[in-house]
């Protein structure tokens, strides 16, 4: 770890989550001085901060980790079809070591000041705690889901149990045994965490604000034989991100759901839930884009859930009604729906009997009281935009970003702002994401990040500046794209719907990673067609 922070560096990135991780790596091997700011105690990113009981990776273990590295890749070896989060933390810890990394990064340093400074050409970069550099270029590897979300429900800080957070959990874990347990919230931390939870207390009262469809994991440990063909396929890994829209290997149909008969659907369905995973929604290519075909599929999820849970109105609460499955990002839980069928679980529908405030020892609805001893909130994120928005970033001649981006994020290829020199998001609003693996998000941006760099240092290009014209121009098309889709229309994390008062833009492009890649390397290409470097005309297409 790094108390010695430099004056000034070639790069600084701001996270040591996964992205930032490979950012350092790179910009090392580039010959660049860089230097990482993280606000947790150690690396992990959003892996070191979610510790809730059952937290678990949504994408299979063998898909999740970096691809970069063929030592990387062959020494590691997964134990598990979803890997928990202490072995993703490892992971990530076991990355940093055999890079090498933590002597470049500062730990518990909050950067609250990223400020441009025309007159150098840098930026100044603080910490809440007084430590800071000057570099020429910001790297924001900030994550998606860093800042968390807590809804402002009235008498919460009257409450006189413990408030959790899913994405803030407490290092020494939590004992519920014998405690009355309130969860709101049932995205994937509450999926995962309500049946741990309801092990675990005396009484779990779920509050539910929107019914979700749940796709059974069946999780399980690999084989050695996995595990080996995992270790070989690097090569295959990496083809896929460039070939497949969601940067990875899925096993969809790829047919349209009715060129199946309803018998072959029913026999289709049925044996990918039992498969498990997020592969279940994309069994046929049109889910997102057809209602028909969506609802062909969210009904079979429906059926199972009746199937399921014993009691009738309480399986009618759980069933998901008002949003295409898909439209949200998927969720993958063990025994969820088998959760509803104990004693000592009790689901409030909070459409219904809206939470009213919360006692010293209750969350009141408008139809009764919960008692609770504690209290653990799985209310999500300010995502994508959150992490950005609150760091103080100031731009040219002041701007702000949190101001600038009132009414969404503005972003040319989700990497880099129009009046914010020499500032790169990795995973950042309008690239493609979310809907991908992330990981090969990561590895793309930060390697699109780190040729640009090695271009403009080799060519003595002091500034580099999305330009605006080329900025709106790709704002249009990240709509016009998301048209095709139902991600566009649902209140969710992607939408920036889940939070009241957020604006509402869909933070992300659709078109799959694949596409994506590919318009990022004509922009090289072309020379960084739609930037402005050292504040001449923007690159015209070639
Ligand atoms: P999510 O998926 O955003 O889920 C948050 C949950 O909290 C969701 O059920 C929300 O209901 C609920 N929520 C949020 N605010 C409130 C209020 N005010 N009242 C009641 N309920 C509320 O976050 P997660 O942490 O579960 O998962 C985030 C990502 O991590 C996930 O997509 C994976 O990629 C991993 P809503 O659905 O908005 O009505």
């Amino acid at each position: 770890m790094s108390d010695q922070v430099p004056s000034s560096v070639d790069v600084a990135v701001v996270g040591a989550g996964f992205a930032g991780l490979y950012t350092l790596h790179l910009m090392r091997e580039r010959g660049l001085s860089c230097h990482v700011f993280e606000a947790a105690g150690d690396v992990g990113g959003t892996w070191y901060w979610n510790r809730y009981p059952g937290a678990r990776c949504d994408v299979e273990s063998v898909d999740y980790c970096y691809s970069f590295s063929e030592d990387i890749h062959r020494e590691w070896a997964w134990s598990e079809r979803f890997a928990t989060q202490p072995e993703i933390l490892r992971y990530a810890e076991f990355v940093a070591d055999r890079l090498d990394l933590r002597r470049d990064i500062s730990f518990d340093a909050q950067v609250t000041s990223v400020e441009w400074d025309d007159d150098d050409r840098t930026w100044a970069l603080g910490t809440k705690d007084g430590r800071g550099t000057r570099a020429r270029f910001v790297v924001a590897a900030v994550g998606l889901l860093s800042a968390s979300n807590t809804p402002r429900v009235p008498g919460l800080d009257r409450f006189a149990g413990e408030v959790l957070h899913t994405g803030h959990w407490p290092h020494e874990g939590v004992d519920f045994t014998g405690r009355r347990v309130a969860v709101i919230g049932t995205g994937s931390s509450g999926v995962q965490a309500i049946p741990e939870i309801a092990a675990d207390a005396a009484h779990t009262t779920v509050f539910q604000r929107t019914a979700n469809y749940v796709i059974p994991a069946r999780n399980r440990p690999l084989t050695a034989r996995e595990i080996f063909h995992a270790q070989l396929d690097r090569a295959f890994i990496r083809e896929q991100a460039d070939i497949t829209p969601a940067g990875y290997y899925t096993s969809g149909t790829g047919r349209a759901a009715f060129d199946d008969t309803p018998e072959q659907r029913e026999t289709e369905l049925a044996r990918r839930w039992q498969a498990g995973g997020t592969e279940f929604v994309g069994t046929y290519a049109d889910v997102v884009t057809s209602r028909e075909a969506n609802e062909v599929v969210a009904e079979f999820v429906r059926e199972r859930i009746r199937e399921t849970v014993h009691d009738p109105e309480v399986a009618a609460r759980l069933e998901p009604h008002d949003h295409p499955i898909a439209s949200k990002r998927p969720t993958v839980g063990t025994d969820y729906y088998e959760t509803f069928n104990r004693e000592n679980v009790e689901l409030v529908d909070v459409r219904r009997e809206p939470i009213v405030e919360i006692t010293e020892h209750a969350v009141r609805t408008d139809a009764g009281e919960y008692p609770a001893d504690t209290l653990v909130m799985a209310t999500g994120y300010d995502a994508m935009t959150g992490p950005l928005t609150r760091m103080g970033i100031r731009g040219r001649d002041g701007a702000d970003l949190a101001v600038e981006w009132a009414d969404g994020p503005l972003s040319y290829l989700g990497l880099a702002t129009a009046g914010f020199p020499n500032l790169f998001t990795v995973t950042g609003p309008l690239s493609a994401t979310a809907l991908t693996n992330v990981m090969r998000s990561i590895e793309h941006h930060v390697e699109w990040i780190a040729d640009c760099l090695t271009h403009l240092t080799r060519t003595g290009v002091t500034t580099i500046e999305a330009d605006a014209a080329a900025q709106q121009q790709w704002d249009q098309q990240v709509d016009a794209v998301g048209g095709y889709t139902f991600h566009r229309e649902v209140a969710s994390w992607y939408t920036g719907g889940n939070i009241e008062g957020k604006a509402r833009k869909l933070m992300m492009w659709v078109g799959g990673l694949n596409t994506y890649k590919q318009i990022c390397s004509h922009v090289a290409d072309g020379g960084y067609v739609g930037f402005r470097l050292d504040g001449a005309d923007p690159v015209p297409p070639p």
